[in-house]
């Protein structure tokens, strides 16, 4: 997958040279590419920004600079597809690079974001700064036939939408294959399929400053480990997390869950 960040602060995504999104990098899994919006300005000051229409506090990042620099980035579907009457026949893979957009006014970044967007084979994350981008530049890209997504990491605000994009660029990135070393890590885990949050970990010492580990775990019976397992689970979940355990499908619940 390659992936292309645009932002005024290049170094904000300095992180993504280590750890396992560094190493998915190197291993050529992820091409990930960080550019400098006010390489596409075109004034002595390189603007990227002015006063919002309206008015009201704050700067707005210009139309104009978003659309030399997306226009260079997201590549036509018209040109990397067939026409619209072939749509459905041509794979998601060849239908252009997916535009996204990190705002605290968008829909939520979940795990099933996530998954979604792990599928892409191009995405264009556009980090806006101050009060926002224009609401054309979104408009503009939609209107021209690339999928679009405004996204929020969670219901806080920050100066920026590169903290977000840290965010999504290793949630997206641990999923391609190849770059979590054992699959079976993507499978247990919370908010996967389950839909629940993970149960409590685990390891030596046996007995730490008068702790002792859960017996059940020692006990070298598989059944009643991944009964126990559940089980904390969903307590965890039930105090943690009520809205997940509303929004359980009751197919997902076994009878001995249905007792607790
Ligand atoms: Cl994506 N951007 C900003 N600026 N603040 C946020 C956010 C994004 N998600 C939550 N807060």
């Amino acid at each position: 997958m390659r992936i292309d960040v645009v932002t005024i602060f290049p170094d904000y995504l300095a992180a993504l040279d280590l750890s396992l999104v560094g190493k998915a990098r190197r291993a050529g899994l992820l091409d990930l590419r960080v550019h400098d919006l006010r390489d596409w300005t075109t004034d002595r000051h390189r603007t990227v920004d002015d006063t919002p229409f309206g008015g009201g506090a704050g700067m707005v990042m210009r139309p104009d600079v978003w659309g030399q620099a997306l226009d260079e980035l997201l590549t036509d579907p018209a040109e990397a597809g067939a026409g619209d009457e072939a749509e459905a026949d041509v794979p998601p893979v060849t239908r252009g690079a997916h535009l996204v957009v990190p705002t605290p006014s968008g829909e939520v970044f979940t795990q099933r974001r996530a998954e979604e967007l792990a599928t892409e084979d191009r995405l264009v994350i556009a980090c806006g700064r101050y009060e926002g981008i224009d609401a054309r530049v979104v408009e503009r890209y939609r209107a021209s036939g690339h999928r679009v997504s405004e996204l929020s990491i969670g219901d806080y605000v920050l100066n920026g939408g590169e903290v977000a994009a840290l965010v999504m660029v290793e949630a997206v990135g641990r999923l391609l294959p190849g770059v979590v070393g054992n699959p079976h890590s993507l499978v247990e885990e919370s908010h996967g399929a389950a839909g629940l949050l993970e149960y409590p970990v685990y390891t030596k010492p046996p007995r730490w400053q008068d702790r002792d580990v859960p017996e059940v775990l020692l006990s070298g019976h598989h059944a009643r480990i991944e009964r126990w397992r559940r089980d904390r689970a969903l307590e965890r979940t039930a105090a943690r997390r009520p809205d997940m355990i509303a929004a359980l499908d009751p197919r997902q619940l076994d009878a001995h869950d249905r007792d607790l």
